[in-house]
């Protein structure tokens, strides 16, 4: 029989973000509520903005433009995070960035599964925010061996997955045939389980550790726990939600409404309390109720260079100095209009953010550039000279400060707490058995790639600056 053409894994990533939309949408209500108000709220502001259709429709598919942007889950051991990772391999999808959420009081540390260049972003942008529970950081010994034994009798994998995954290394892909089951069986990790592996007494010494580790540890799996459309104005969105029965975090996370967007700005409606059964000694289930689950939007910008960062983590800790924004949402007001005038100091112009060396840009030629012939200038002369344009690129990636004022809000008010361990990237990459991609240097790659395509356009004799 002729060997059958492989499925690409543009096309099992885009098949697998629709499957997970799909089953989420069923297993939270709640959250087909949010995609309804992201798809009207984006279709008017298109309307209202004809200019912003125009842009996208030449740079993005505007028909997906609502779609899921991506999702998260919490794995408990580096075994699972090392089949993960080879996974999320067969889909196109590769750890990039490393984030430390122990110093914001939450015990895990985590990576970022997604495809890496910009035709795969483009075919499909669907990433997999992935952390690792730290149970090292549990104060409690026996507690802290208990949970290893609980996390060391599951496998969140099923067999049909392992053996998919396999099939893939070996032969270097999958059929279409292939390709569709291993959607299905690899779906089965992110379901929720509505029966825990645990008792209540456990459930509760886990919860008391920490909420998170009592969601990584009860399980069967790791469901799930958010999915992110992307939004075209996310304070639209933020502003009414309430008005569509859902409860929104108390502010949205990063940078605030600016007229230039810089790296990633998100908010979610809070997690729901849903009914989950314990085991019990005498074979019945008992009743009891797990909070985690909810539904985020998220809206993107220019990603920014070491400095440009340096710069957003200085004035995002001087507005929440100024003002520390309270889970209840009390201080929202106070918070936004702190971060507003922090972030004044932020240029807002796309020119002065990238002659300050503060975002990262594509440069292109433009038509002029591509009739004109320029000798031995710079950049910024064939910029001046209508020859150059630049794009800014957008960051791909996510925030820890705003990561983990996204877990703190679904983890309920009480749940800071201050751990000592500060980041461990090398432990986390060698339990995840490769190394993660540095995100800056990718962006750069972009840009100086970008400025040797126009020195090597024809005609062109330009020097690097
Ligand atoms: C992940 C929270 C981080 C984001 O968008 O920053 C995240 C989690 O709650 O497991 O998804
Ligand atoms: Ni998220």
């Amino acid at each position: 029989m002729p060997e059958t053409k492989f499925a690409s894994a543009d096309s099992l990533r885009a098949a697998f973000s629709a499957a997970m939309s799909d089953m989420y949408r069923k297993e939270v209500p709640a959250y087909g509520t949010l995609i309804r108000l992201v798809e009207a709220v984006n279709a008017e502001t298109l309307t209202a903005d004809p200019e912003l259709a125009r842009r996208l429709e030449a740079t993005d598919s505007l028909d997906r433009i609502s779609a899921e942007r991506h999702g998260a889950i919490r794995l408990g051991t580096a075994d699972e995070l090392k089949m993960m990772r080879r996974v999320f391999v067969v889909m196109g999808m590769y750890p990039v960035g490393y984030y430390d959420l122990s110093t914001a009081g939450v015990p895990v540390h985590s990576t970022a599964f997604r495809p890496v260049d910009d035709d795969h972003l483009k075919r499909n942008p669907f990433r997999v925010f992935t952390s690792l529970l730290r149970l090292e950081l549990i104060a409690d010994e026996e507690l802290r061996a208990e949970a290893a034994n609980i996390l060391a009798a599951r496998d969140i994998f099923t067999p049909g997955a392992h053996a998919l995954v396999e099939k893939a290394e070996r032969d270097g892909g999958l059929s279409p045939a292939d390709g569709e089951r291993f959607v299905e069986e690899v779906l089965e990790t992110f379901r929720w389980h509505d029966k825990a592996v645990v008792d209540t007494a456990m459930y509760d010494r886990l919860h008391a550790a920490h909420r998170l580790i009592a969601d990584i540890v009860s399980f069967r799996g790791p469901h799930i726990n958010h999915l992110t459309p992307r939004t075209l104005d996310i304070d639209r969105v933020q502003d009414r939600m309430p008005g569509e029965g859902i409860a929104p975090k108390a502010v949205v996370e990063g940078p605030p409404t600016r007229r230039c967007p810089i790296l990633l700005r998100q908010t979610s409606f809070k997690a729901l309390e849903e009914p989950v059964a314990f085991v019990s000694s005498d074979g019945n289930w008992e009743k009891g109720s797990h909070t985690a689950r909810f539904g985020e939007i998220e809206q993107r910008g220019v990603a920014l260079t070491p400095k440009g960062r340096a710069l957003y983590d200085a004035l995002l800790t001087k507005a929440r100095a100024k003002v520390r924004p309270a889970a209840d949402g009390s201080n929202a007001g106070d918070y936004r209009e702190a971060l507003t005038e922090a972030f004044a100091e932020f240029p807002d112009d796309w020119n002065e953010i990238r002659r300050a060396g503060l975002g990262y840009f594509a440069y292109s030629l433009t038509e002029k550039g591509q009739r004109t012939e320029v000798k031995n200038g710079d950049i910024e002369t064939a910029i001046e000279a209508g020859l150059i344009q630049f794009d800014p690129i957008v960051y791909e990636d996510f925030l820890p400060v705003s990561a983990a004022g996204i877990f703190q809000s679904n983890l309920g008010d009480g749940a800071a707490q201050e751990f000592v361990a500060g980041p461990n990237q090398r432990m986390f990459e060698n339990d995840l058995g490769a190394a993660v991609l540095d995100e800056f240097a990718h962006y750069a790659a972009i840009e100086a790639a970008s400025i040797r395509d126009c020195m090597r356009a024809p005609g062109s004799t330009m020097a690097a600056e």
